[in-house]
């Protein structure tokens, strides 16, 4: 398995971000913009990492975890909580390097059925379009698996991700599985991950938390820890972007 970064590729520790500088820069986020549609989002030139899955595998609350912010996007016990691709601005000093979106989840058995056609059309859409798009995590609930969603949505990417678009597949809710049975799923689904990484995450017991921002810092920094430099801001919104995430 591996990645496009240097420093995963290589092995090479010590290439690596100190994850409390990637702590650090995650932190940074803030709300961009929301829209219903591809055609509606700004276009973006720095690095975009978009979080889809399964309703409720827990996409909104592992970007508040990762960002440390309690209420950057919506989580809800309720699925379908997520209406909207909603995106986040990273970068240090107001300088945004990198984008994060949040996706309406798939799978949400109440929904109707032209609401789940309509959704799943505009995010493969945005997958096989969105140009800013470099790397994709796609979240699991491990007790339910891969699901057949899951699987054409990580065949739809096929192409793109040979073609270098990078992709982690993060196993949510840990804090519900045993050590045991945490050590199973991971090598599983390691092994149907295709070139993609895998990783455990628990938002409840912070698991994992420090690992995914340094992989995503590495994603977003191809140029590596060493030069460090920030891109001047690439963000030119379409349309004039709300001040607040619409309610989803
Ligand atoms: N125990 C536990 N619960 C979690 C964890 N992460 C998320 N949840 C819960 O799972 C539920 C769904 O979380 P969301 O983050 O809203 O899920 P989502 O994937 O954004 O859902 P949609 O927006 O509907 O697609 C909420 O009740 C969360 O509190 C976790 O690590 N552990
Ligand atoms: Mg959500």
């Amino acid at each position: 398995m591996t990645t496009n970064s240097p420093a995963f590729a290589s092995g090479q520790t010590s290439d690596l971000i100190d994850p409390k500088l990637a702590m650090g820069w995650m932190h940074t986020a803030r709300f961009l913009t929301t829209a219903a549609q591809l055609h509606h989002l700004p276009v973006v030139d720095v690095p975009e990492i978009a979080f889809v899955g399964r309703s409720n595998a827990g996409k909104s609350t592992s970007i508040n975890t990762l960002t440390q912010q309690k209420q950057l996007a919506f989580a809800s016990k309720k699925p379908g909580r997520t209406q909207h691709i909603n995106l986040f601005s990273l970068g240090k000093q107001g300088v945004t390097d990198a984008v994060l979106a949040d996706l309406p989840g798939y799978g949400y058995a109440a929904v109707s059925r032209s609401d789940k056609e309509r959704w799943q059309r505009v995010m493969l859409n945005y997958l096989m379009q969105r140009e800013s798009l470099t790397a994709v995590v796609l979240l699991c609930d491990p007790r339910l698996g891969l699901t057949e969603l899951d699987e054409a949505l990580l065949n739809a990417i096929r192409p793109r991700v040979e073609n270098g678009l990078k992709f982690l597949i993060l196993l949510t809710k840990a804090d519900k599985l045993t050590r045991a049975e945490q050590a199973k799923i991971l090598s599983i689904t390691k092994l149907n991950a295709g070139g993609g990484e895998v990783r455990m995450f628990s938002a409840l017991k912070k698991q994992g938390v420090d690992d995914v921002a340094q992989l995503l810092w590495h994603w977003s920094h191809p140029e590596g820890v060493n030069t460090g430099k920030t891109e001047p801001a690439a963000v030119a919104p379409e349309t004039p972007a709300p001040t607040k995430p619409a309610e989803d």
